[in-house]
């Protein structure tokens, strides 16, 4: 066995070889992915029974049959334009998993009008001012919902629905094959009784059953012994109108999603989401990754719609397109005038669970936004520090050494916020402990780096060294608090620490359990400035099947791994977090960086894009990769800086950093055997620049930090992409190297060794550009090239806009929390500009009780205006305003006069550069919560 896992380990650790296909399956490799995508368009085999319609306050209940099961249906009305189809088996032989843990509490139902009725469909109104209908067709079934009277998605409409009903294990079953040496060695010291069922007597007597396939299935040395046999379940949607499709991360691929069947198709495989740790992951490749987010949107010029397909099994989706069939059309020509409309097809299947589809109908990308984050929450407002500058490597050895890089940061005066511990800082992998060795005094470390401001994260896997004496194994093995095998013992695995069992963190109690074990006195030797990472919780298991845990292990509640897979890693988190903020007595906002993540993973922290390379095409690749898993709800994501894998040269290096310094969540990374880059090593011109890039990120914190602010409230994400902010212009549909932070700045990090030019399409054509270093103004709707050189960022600022900064330089964002403001306002064609400012304490939940701050600033007609934009905030912050540019401004002024809210004014120093048209008003010195006005004459 040891050698086994050795080997494996060994490849994860030390091969460069790419991704080894081999390890992962393909979908005809999976008997249940396989006979969903096989399933032929055709009307569907399932319909609605005669008579058991019912139309209650907010749902539609009914009955479905096939050819050999009944099963229940509810069409669910929700609030804001949203609705949810539920399919499950009436009578289940086992019950059937449907997840909670994605959702921030049940969602809200909303009255519905029945519209029509008839022996072939139902149609009922709902949502927001009557906009949404949803239409029940009976036979062959079917729902479509609408939105303004069009036909937005449609389920079922090509018949590709499947539910595998658990049953018997048939007569037809084979045996399951003898036990193969990797799975007797996976469970040994177990007693051998296979407990899966076995048919009674008495069935062997009944005409065979249907089977599907074996009821176990082997893949390389691993049965899973699948007890309930097959279980999969499938849907096809539909959108009406629609070419481009987003979402469904996590995939190294394209933001608008490629067609993966039928004509054109560009992948052979489906996409897939199973949480897999992919060692040197390919790009532009459907494969699964770390984490999976199953929600899509659909965009048009006229429209945005978005599903949300509820199920933490293993899933594929087939992407298609057709040109709608007359036919089709032809039953609902009472809504559509033409016949012959572009659509994209996908076709979801999941490997157990239910049918929990939600559909959300916008009609605009932000509409959608609030609506999903009203289903799976939004972004709580991350502590200030967390959306700084991070320095992490595999690993800083010892104590003085994260001294030498706490002290090449202050040589060099470069902020950094957090330095990072990896595994090696444990005893033996055993995590919750340090090696006394190297860290003989972590709180000393520790509370050496808050004296400069500094935080400090450590890792902590899932994964559990099974080691007597080690007090979290002693506590999981005794209280059984590990995830089961399929036989009931624990389950063990290899990993870091070599053999291994996993903490089954879908019960509550155990995740409360673990939840104590980050106190200050369960944790020895941390305090409050450390937070943490939760890594390998796909779970990646080195010798499991995939390199992830068996299918057929059990959790609580007796569920099977197979129906909780995808949400098992968010759950993580959500422990730790709960965990950090238990520790400082609730006041303290946690941090937690995840790689495993599932919809609703936004409630518990941030998360990255996993073992990335150093190499150009990863550097781009991050771009659509946030850009997708930003759009289905988890803006706070990031990418190593520099690559994991392999050293980057310096010129990746500092564009690396370019693009990390303008990417929500902003990490330098390295693997074990890299070259040790931390930006002060570097020759002075590399440093620089590298420094440039981090303290561009440190000054926008403020706008960063508002952005946020927005994600909390509303669930927009801080990256997006342009067609978020241009929904009607199709240039925008297809762009994904280029994104906007906010709706403000317009980013297009260079991605490309030795350019000198860089081309940028800028959106809008009333809209105004301004390049944030030279203060060229481009107008929108054209593709401009730009002039680079190693020192630019291709950042635009949006005319229309004012962006709040502060230029200080600093240590990190503690020094900063009172440092004065800059307003940069952007003019448009029309000469005015709009933004706000959202501010606290940083850290504290102290918000949620009304300790804040929002400013809205207005320029307009040559007059500036500071509003406080919500009157329930408190927060009275020591900042003040020490300079307004105003961007964009042709003539130079005579006066510039400042009003305060009492009356009284003062004339201010002015400065005004023509060929810039750029206006700097000096020293207003107001502080931020007053209100003021400034008129420029
Ligand atoms: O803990 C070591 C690494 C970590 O540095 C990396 O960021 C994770 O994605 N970890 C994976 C395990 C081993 C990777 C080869």
């Amino acid at each position: 066995m040891h050698a086994l896992h050795l080997i494996i380990s060994a490849c994860a650790v030390a091969s460069v070889i790419g991704v080894d296909r081999n390890n992962f399956k393909t979908c005809s490799e999976s008997s249940f992915c396989k006979r969903n995508r096989d399933l032929e368009p055709k009307d569907s085999r399932f319909h609605v029974v005669p008579g058991t319609i019912n139309i209650g306050s907010g749902r539609v209940t009914f009955e479905l049959l096939n050819d050999e099961a009944s099963f229940v249906g509810e069409v669910i009305t929700l609030v804001d334009n949203t609705a949810r189809l539920m399919i499950n088996e009436k009578a289940p032989l086992h019950p059937r998993y449907v997840v909670k843990d994605s959702l921030d509490g049940e969602p809200k139902t909303a009255p519905l009008k029945l519209e029509e009725q008839t022996d072939a469909s139902v149609r009922v109104n709902f949502g927001s001012e009557g906009r949404a209908s949803a239409v029940i067709v009976f036979k062959p079934f079917r729902v479509d919902f609408l939105m303004d009277k069009e036909i937005v998605t449609s389920l079922n409409s090509r018949g590709l629905m499947n539910f595998e009903h658990y049953r018997k294990p048939a007569l037809v079953q084979h045996d399951p094959p003898a036990p193969t040496e990797a799975t007797e060695e996976h469970h040994e010291g177990e007693e051998g009784q296979e407990n899966h069922e076995q048919p009674p007597a008495e069935e062997h007597q009944a005409p065979p059953e249907p089977t599907y396939e074996d009821w176990t299935e082997t893949y390389k040395s691993h049965t899973d012994h699948r007890p309930k046999g097959p279980s999969s379940l499938g849907m096809d949607i539909s959108f009406p109108g629609v070419e481009h499709v987003y979402g469904i991360p996590e995939h190294a691929d394209s933001l608008a999603l490629k067609l993966t069947k039928g004509n054109g198709a560009h992948h052979s495989e489906p996409y897939r989401l199973y949480n897999l740790d992919v060692f040197e992951y390919e790009l532009n490749n459907p494969m699964a990754l770390y984490g999976s987010i199953p929600v899509m949107m659909a965009h048009n010029a006229q429209h945005s719609t978005s599903v949300f397909w509820n199920n933490a099994a293993e899933t594929w989706i087939d992407v298609s397109n057709s040109l709608a069939k007359s036919g089709i059309l032809s039953m609902l020509s009472y809504f559509h005038g033409s016949d012959e409309t572009p659509q994209i097809d996908t076709h979801w299947f999941s490997e157990s669970g239910i049918i929990d589809v939600f559909v959300m109908l916008g009609p605009k990308p932000h509409d959608l936004f609030r609506q999903y984050a009203a289903l799976t929450g939004p972004t709580p407002l991350p502590p200030m520090f967390s959306i700084a500058y991070h320095q992490c490597r595999w690993n800083y050895n010892d104590q003085e050494d994260v001294y030498g890089v706490n002290k090449g940061y202050e040589d060099h005066d470069i902020p950094v916020d957090v330095i990072w511990l990896d595994i090696e800082h444990t005893d033996g992998k055993k995590y919750f402990t340090w090696d006394v060795a190297k860290f003989p005094n972590s709180k000393e470390m520790l509370d050496k780096l808050w004296s400069y401001g500094r935080r400090m994260v450590t890792i902590v896997d899932p994964h559990i060294k099974r080691e007597d004496g080690y007090h979290i194994h002693s506590d999981a093995s005794s209280q059984g608090l590990y995830i089961k095998n399929h036989n009931g013992g624990d389950y063990d695995g290899w990993c870091w620490p070599g053999s291994s069992s996993w903490i089954d963190f879908t019960s509550p109690d155990i995740r409360k359990w673990w939840a104590e074990q980050l106190s200050l006195s369960r944790y020895s030797g941390s305090t409050t400035s450390l937070f943490t990472w939760n890594d390998m919780n796909e779970p990646s298991v080195f010798n499991g099947p995939e390199i992830t845990m068996h299918k057929d292990a059990k959790h609580h509640g007796d569920w099977e791994h197979r129906d909780v897979h995808n949400v098992y890693g968010m759950l993580q988190p959500q422990a730790t977090g709960e965990g950090q903020v238990a520790r400082s007595g609730g006041r303290d906002r946690p941090f937690v960086l995840s790689r495993a993540f599932f919809a609703g993973s936004q409630r518990f922290g941030a998360i990255w894009t996993g073992d990335n390379t150093a190499d150009w095409g990863h550097l781009k690749a991050s771009m659509p990769m946030l850009l997708s898993i930003g759009l289905t709800g988890l803006t706070f994501a990031g990418a190593d800086v520099g690559g994991f894998f392999k050293n980057p040269d310096s010129e990746l290096l500092i564009r690396w950093y370019q693009a990390g310094a303008h990417q929500p969540f902003f990490r330098a990374h390295a693997h074990l055997d890299t070259k040790r880059r931390e930006p002060y090593l570097h020759d002075e011109n590399v440093m620089q620049r590298i420094r440039n890039a981090i303290l561009a990120r440190y000054s926008r914190l403020p706008f960063w930090y508002t952005l946020y602010y927005h994600a909390s409230k509303t669930g927009v994400p801080t990256m997006r992409p342009l067609w978020v902010e241009f929904p009607s212009e199709e240039a925008t549909f297809s762009l994904e190297e280029e994104y906007l932070i906010g709706s403000a700045l317009l980013a297009k990090p260079v991605t490309e060794a030795g350019v000198s030019s860089w081309d940028v399409y800028l959106p809008g054509k009333d809209e105004v550009w301004y390049a944030t270093d030279d203060l060229s103004r481009y107008t929108g709707g054209q593709t401009i090239t730009l002039s680079v050189t190693l020192d630019r960022i291709p950042l635009f600022q949006r005319g229309g806009s004012i962006i709040p900064t502060k230029e200080r330089i600093r240590r990190s964002t503690v020094q900063m929390l009172n440092d004065p403001l800059t307003l940069t306002v952007a003019l448009n064609n029309q000469g005015s500009a709009k933004g706000d400012l959202y501010m606290d304490d940083e850290t504290t939940f102290d918000h949620h009780s009304g300790k804040y701050l929002l400013r809205n600033f207005e320029f307009t007609a040559g007059k500036f205006t500071s509003r406080n934009g919500d009157t329930a905030g408190s927060y009275r912050s020591e900042s003040w305003v020490q300079r307004i540019d105003v961007i964009g401004i042709t003539a130079q002024p005579a006066t510039v006069t400042l009003t305060l809210s009492n009356g009284s004014q003062r004339q201010l120093a002015f400065y005004f550069n023509a060929s810039h048209s750029r206006l700097v008003i000096r020293k207003p010195d107001v502080n931020i919560g007053e209100d003021f006005d400034i008129v420029i004459a």
